[in-house]
């Protein structure tokens, strides 16, 4: 095994013995929510994993290597230390292994942990994307690029309209990353349960994901897949009053000249105090939304019984 990866026992279990795994990532732990709701959200995460029947691996870097699966302790140390934990992207990784430090998985970094691991799926809140503007700031998130490169499926509420939702789109399809919608036509908007775009191709059951997976991967197709998953009703926010929200964040950020790995965190933080943490309840729930069905796809993935078009 690779020196710099560190599996928990748990998980390395699960994997060896052909049961389900889902990967979580840590930058929405220490960069993405204010503590502890933070703490609580990442516990109740694996709990509902866990109820679904599959198991959790919450990825991070932990004193220099990658680690699939945490335990409670480390969990609340991300969890505490916040944004004094380095956000780690692809890009970060070679530094951070290499000085032995701790780092937040963005969905980019947790994707490259995951698949090292051999797990195949993988929950969060939302992917970074083409940011509004990027025609002149040239800001594109580093998970479009994992998502073209690295064979892990992410089941996520689309993304959140702090990004360009239709250049996004149209980068991930140009990088052959298809995009299924589960129980939806829309590509949804993260607090909202639609954005007035497509998804490429709605499915009905996680089954249907994981034979699609299956078929994509069973050819030799290197690239992931994005899980689409809209918001539960109960929770979604107006679509109007968030647009305004989204708008007043992106001109404090371009106010305060905020760049590069900086931006996201700070619009998340912004959007959050705007809505007076009205958008963190919303943010909680569908992360949890996205887990139970990543549990249930990863539950799919590995099973034998049905009719599939060749194992992976
Ligand atoms: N979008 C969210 N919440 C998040 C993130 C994005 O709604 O917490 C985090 C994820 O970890 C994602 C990262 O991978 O931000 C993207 O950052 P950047 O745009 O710097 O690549
Ligand atoms: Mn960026």
């Amino acid at each position: 095994m690779n020196p710099f990866v560190a599996i928990a026992p748990e998980v390395q279990a699960a994997l060896s013995e052909g049961r389900a795994v889902v990967a979580l990532e840590s930058t929405i732990i220490a960069h993405g929510m204010p503590y502890p709701a933070n703490l609580e959200t990442a516990l109740r995460l694996e709990a509902v994993v866990r109820q679904a029947g599959a198991v959790p691996a919450t990825c991070a870097i932990v004193d220099g290597r990658l680690r699939a699966g945490l335990s409670e302790e480390e969990i609340e140390r991300f969890a505490q230390k916040g944004r004094s934990i380095a956000k780690a992207s692809r890009r970060d990784l070679g530094y951070l292994l290499s000085r032995g430090l701790d780092g937040a998985t963005t969905v980019a970094a947790t994707m490259i942990i995951a698949h090292l691991a051999g797990i195949r799926c993988f929950a969060t809140g939302g992917i970074g994307g083409v940011h509004r503007g990027a025609s002149a700031t040239f800001d594109i998130s580093a998970d479009l690029q994992e998502l073209a490169h690295t064979p892990v499926a992410v089941v996520c509420a689309g993304a959140k309209s702090i990004l360009d939702l239709g250049l996004t789109l149209e980068y991930l399809e140009t990088f052959g990353v298809p995009i299924l919608g589960y129980q939806t036509d829309e590509f949804p908007a993260f607090y909202a349960r639609s954005s007035g775009l497509k998804v490429d191709y709605r499915m009905e059951t996680p089954e249907a994901i994981a034979q699609l997976l299956k078929a994509h991967w069973g050819i030799g197709l290197r690239s992931g897949a994005v899980v689409a998953n809209p918001i539960p009703e109960l929770y979604a926010l107006n679509d109007k009053d968030m647009e305004e929200t989204i708008a007043k964040a992106i001109a404090d950020a371009e106010h305060q000249r905020i760049r590069g790995k900086d931006l996201t965190p700070f619009l998340l933080a912004r959007i959050e105090q705007l809505t007076g943490g009205l958008s963190l309840k919303a943010n909680v729930e569908l992360v949890c939304n996205n887990a139970h069905l990543a549990a249930r796809v990863a539950q799919a993935l590995v099973a034998r019984h049905h009719q599939g078009f060749g194992a992976v």
